[in-house]
């Protein structure tokens, strides 16, 4: 007989080595519980998630540049000007700029969708490198776009000569990736925002996953780059908070107001929401986990992240095993196939690429300690 739900437990984290979900920060854990039943998506009756969701979305802009971009500073006042579009009613002259979304899927989703209705074609087409996470084929699906993918270089990053190949008049939007799926890769944003505004298109960045990291890590990928119009960077991945909290933004709020519906029964008049109902817990976490962390919180699991994935990759070379550079920490190795699944059945929850690369994920609660014993089980099953 199956036990009840109360006697089971959730999968520990201490054997996960390729998921994007971690721990959530205790902040958000505990902001995530006490706000269980309220809905942002009804932000004239729950209004205390719609503050927190424009704080949210205040230190969203934080960190992505965006607040910098529209010259917005960080004093309170002047955050509730980067509020989210349902708000515009009830607080007059809030500019939309972004939302607490279900995740990345969903903000790409909306990414693309702003995009269509944006766009001069009648056959509106997206461009995005092989790269892009699967969600775009979704998004293209759902929204009958054509969906047009490029080759990416050597290295796993967008080839920009193939994208500026791939761009004609049907285009409405050049997707780039700041942080892939698969190798942790980051596309060169300055030269496809480039590209873009030549073509007069927005670009929108993909950041679910690297967000979070890009703003210690030297490259460009924000709002600071003139032509990135859109972007998503997921709270519930590297940013600690519950599942589900992704982030949506956009420098011009033209491009929220695409989305929006009128929203004839509710206390405001419009709601650019994919969905209707959303979870107070993953906004309400995202803004604790974002008000704890950010910046030196975030800035020390950068460093931490990437000092051991270096670490992990040294180590796997030095067990003559082929390793992808890693980039952001995350590490892509050449491992036969029978070790693959030996390392499996010991529990390890690994997972791999389209060219059958293992990949960990340096996530939060991936650690040194847990990393040494997966290596030791290599080397148990490497023993003749
Ligand atoms: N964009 C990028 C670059 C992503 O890596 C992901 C998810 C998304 C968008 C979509 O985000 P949501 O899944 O929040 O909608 N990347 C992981 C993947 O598909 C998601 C994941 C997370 C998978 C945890 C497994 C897992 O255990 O591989």
């Amino acid at each position: 007989m199956q036990p009840s739900v109360a006697e089971r437990r959730p999968q520990s984290f201490d054997r996960v080595l390729s998921s994007m979900c971690t721990q959530p920060h205790p902040a958000a854990r505990r902001a995530a519980e006490r706000f269980l039943a309220a809905n942002p998506g009804d932000p004239a009756t729950y209004e205390t998630i719609a503050e927190l969701e424009r704080e949210a979305v205040a230190s969203l802009a934080e960190i992505t540049g965006l607040a910098d971009a529209v010259g917005v500073d960080g004093d309170t006042e002047a955050r509730g000007n980067i509020g989210v579009r349902e708000n515009t009613d009830s607080h007059g002259d809030i500019a939309a700029h972004g939302y607490v979304t279900s995740g990345g899927s969903e903000s790409n989703i909306q990414a693309v969708r702003s995009a269509r209705e944006r766009a001069e074609s009648d056959d509106p087409v997206v461009v995005a490198p092989e790269s892009a996470h699967f969600s775009f084929h979704k998004a293209a699906s759902v929204l009958g776009v054509e969906l047009r993918t490029v080759p990416t270089d050597d290295a796993g990053r967008a080839d920009v000569d193939a994208v500026a190949a791939a761009v004609d008049d049907d285009v409405a939007l050049v997707v780039a990736v700041a942080g892939s799926t698969e190798y942790g890769r980051v596309d060169p944003i300055p030269a496809m925002a480039d590209l873009a505004v030549d073509a007069g298109v927005p670009l929108h960045v993909d950041a679910a996953w690297g967000g979070f990291h890009l703003p210690f890590s030297g490259h460009d990928w924000g709002f600071d780059v003139d032509g990135v119009e859109t972007l998503t960077i997921d709270p519930h991945k590297v940013g600690r908070a519950a599942v589900p909290a992704g982030g949506l933004l956009a420098r011009d709020p033209t491009a929220l107001d695409a989305l929006a519906v009128d929203t004839p029964y509710l206390e405001t008049a419009s709601q650019a929401s994919l969905t209707g109902t959303r979870s107070g817990a993953g906004v309400a976490s995202a803004a604790a986990a974002m008000d704890e962390l950010w910046p030196d919180g975030y800035r020390a699991e950068y460093e931490r992240a990437s000092e051991l994935a270096a670490w992990f990759a040294e180590e796997l070379r030095s067990r003559e095993l082929d390793v992808v550079d890693p980039e952001l920490p995350l590490v892509a190795f050449d491992l036969p196939r029978a070790t693959f699944e030996a390392v499996r059945e010991r529990g390890w929850r690994i997972s791999r690429t389209g060219a059958g690369e293992a990949r960990v994920v340096v996530m939060p609660h991936v650690t040194r300690g847990s990393l040494s014993a997966f290596l030791d089980d290599l080397d148990d099953l490497d023993a003749p």
